[in-house]
This record gives structure tokens, sequence and C-alpha cells, in this order.
């Protein structure tokens, strides 16, 4: 009974530890000591190496380290027949709905703008609307952009959604499927993505779906790097059409030195912190799942591979 734990962040002792205190008579095992792969019943990565997963034949269920697991799918040897189970949980939820309002917020009262002028010490007034007449659009009501949504209704914005399905979110407009993208689009003046990467959503962030948004609009994606065509946005914001973004993901991460988005005066860049899934709650949620596996349970918070998310 042996977990494998694959991620860029080397905490070993402290997932042992972790682990150990939910379910004691689990064998970690760190990759790339795999040790015999036929041991190895549960995997736990972000990020693992393409054709890894595939080589152990034994998997009951694969977890991920973070909510998004379109880092599996890249992997053409990934085991789809076996469970996969993501990070759904309130604390990350809640992250992201910071990072989501600072920078809505940023954009509803013209940070940008002001920086700049600070940097030249220029004194000048812009007046925003209030927030009540202040449309934000979510791309994504998911389990993330569901709870930002209803965040930003409180503080008074006027709140819309789009996603696959229809929701019912009381103070949020739904919006769902291809045929209501461009009516959902047409209002919106600050647009936030939180969709998962798929073959659909990949590069939906596009000169076509920014054209579609009224002028003067802005975006803000902490969603994933490939959901935007980096020429696109720089192209509208230099023609005036969009007036700013903020983004947090990166089709390559870390963002090159050389990519213009770093010297865009009208862009600004985290580095892919919007909202880290907490270690501690990742054990509790995978010890959980772990469980329901051994008793032959469905597993909490499942990927639905065909879908992709
Ligand atoms: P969920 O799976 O809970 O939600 C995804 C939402 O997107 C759902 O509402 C879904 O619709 C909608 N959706 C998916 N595909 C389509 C489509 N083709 N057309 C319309 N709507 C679609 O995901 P989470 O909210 O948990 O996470 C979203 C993403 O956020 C992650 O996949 C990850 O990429 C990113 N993320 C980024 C982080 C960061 O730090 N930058 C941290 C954590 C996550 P429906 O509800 O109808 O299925
Ligand atoms: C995630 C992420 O998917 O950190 O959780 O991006």
């Amino acid at each position: 009974m042996a977990l494998i734990f694959h991620s860029s962040i080397k905490r070993d002792d402290w997932w042992k530890a972790e682990m150990a205190k939910h379910v004691p008579d689990l064998e970690m095992r760190f990759h790339p000591e795999i040790g015999n792969p036929d041991d190895i019943e549960f995997a736990l990565c972000f990020n693992m190496p393409h054709g890894e997963l595939a080589k152990f034949k034994n998997l009951k269920a694969i977890f991920s380290l973070g909510a998004g697991v379109d880092h599996f799918f890249k992997d053409p040897t990934f085991p789809k027949h076996v469970p996969l189970a993501r990070v759904v949980d309130d604390e990350l939820s809640a992250r992201m709905t910071e990072y989501v309002t600072q920078h809505v917020l940023n954009h509803h009262r013209d940070q940008l703008t002001y920086d700049q002028q600070q940097k030249e010490k220029v004194w000048k007034v812009h007046h925003p609307p209030a927030a009540s007449s202040r449309k934000v659009g979510i791309l994504g009501l998911g389990a993330l952009g569901a709870h930002a949504a209803k965040t930003l209704n409180l503080i008074g914005f006027q709140v819309s959604g789009w996603s696959r399905s229809k929701k019912s979110i009381d103070g949020v407009t739904s919006y769902a499927g291809e045929d209501q993208l461009g009516t959902f689009l047409k209002d919106v003046e600050i647009l936030v993505c939180l969709l998962p990467l798929t073959e659909q959503t990949t590069g939906i962030l596009n000169k076509d779906l920014f054209e579609k948004l009224p002028k003067g609009a802005s975006l803000i994606n902490p969603g994933r790097g490939p959901h935007l065509v980096e020429q696109d946005l720089i192209n509208a914001l230099n023609n005036g059409h969009l007036s700013a973004a903020t983004l947090d993901v990166f089709t390559q991460e870390p963002l090159p030195t050389e990519n213009p988005l770093w010297e865009h005066p009208r862009i600004l860049i985290t580095p892919h912190v919007a909202s880290i899934a907490a270690p501690n709650r990742v054990a509790a949620l995978v010890a959980q799942n772990i469980k329901r596996a051994r008793e032959g349970k469905a597993l909490l918070n499942q990927v639905d591979v065909e879908k992709g998310y």
C-alpha cells in the first residue's frame, strides 16, 4: 500500500508526517525513488513527468495537488481508466476570490493609471462609476468562479457568468453554452477567466472574443496561460479596444524575460499565485479519498475525464 508523490516543492518529511496523521499504514515514496512500481496504489502529483503514471499498473486513484487537471491530460500515456480527483476546497476558493476581487477593484478604480501618474507626479482625478453600474463577467461558474461571483455581487457589482450548464446563483445572471457567449460578453466591462483548460477552452481569450466586449473592457486571467492568445491581447490593448489586463498564468511559466507582456504598461503580472492549495488541506482531502477508495466508494471531487475537468 504505497503512495507516490511528485511536486516541484520539496517538503518530503512534512508530507510523510502529514499523511501519517491521517493514514498511518500508508508508505510514502517520493518520485523518482519509485521502488517496485507494482506496489504503488495511489499517486499525488502535479506536473508529473510524462510516461511515469503509466508505469504503475496497480493504481487505484490519482490525486491532483491543485484544482486544475490539464497537466495530466498533456501526457499521452495518462491512464484515463484510473479515477482522478482534484482539489475542491473552501480555502482555495476564498483565496481565489481575494485575488479576483483585488484585481476587479484595481481595474474598476483604474489603479494602473494612478500607478503611472505617481511615477510622473501627476495629480489628476478620474471618476469611476459606482460598483452598482459596473458589469463584471466570469467565464466559468464552477467551484472558484461561483465563489468569486457571490462576493463581487455582495460588494455591489452587476455580476454575470458563463458556463457549460446554466446556474442558479442569487444575484448572478447565468449564461450557458456557445450560443449565449456573445450575449454574455456584450455588456461585460471586467472579464474574469476561471475556466479549466480543455480542447474547447484553449485560445478562447482571442481577438474574436475581445471584439465582442465593449470598448474599454479589461481582462483578468487566473485560469490557465493557453486560454489566452497573447498577441491578440497586446493588439487589443494597443489599439485601445481593451484598457487593461491582469495575468497570473502563462503558456510558458516562468514567463520568459523577453516576453513583451512584462513591459506592457497596461498589464499587471503575478507569478501563478492567485490561489495555491494549502498542503495541510490537500493532505486531509487526499486521506479522505484514500479511505473511500479502500472502501470501494466513489472519490470526492472526481474529474470527468471525458469532459477534461
Ligand atoms: P470547476 O471544474 O469547478 O469549474 C469550471 C467551470 O468552467 C464550470 O462552471 C464549467 O461549466 C465551466 N466550463 C468548462 N468548460 C466549459 C466550456 N467549454 N464552455 C463553458 N463553460 C465551461 O473548476 P474550478 O472552478 O475549481 O477551477 C477552474 C480553473 O481555475 C482550474 O481548472 C485551473 O485552471 C484554474 N486555477 C488557477 C489557479 C491559480 O492560482 N491561478 C488556482 C486554482 C485553479 P459547468 O459548471 O457547466 O460544468
Ligand atoms: C491549480 C493551480 O490548479 O495552482 O490549483 O493552478
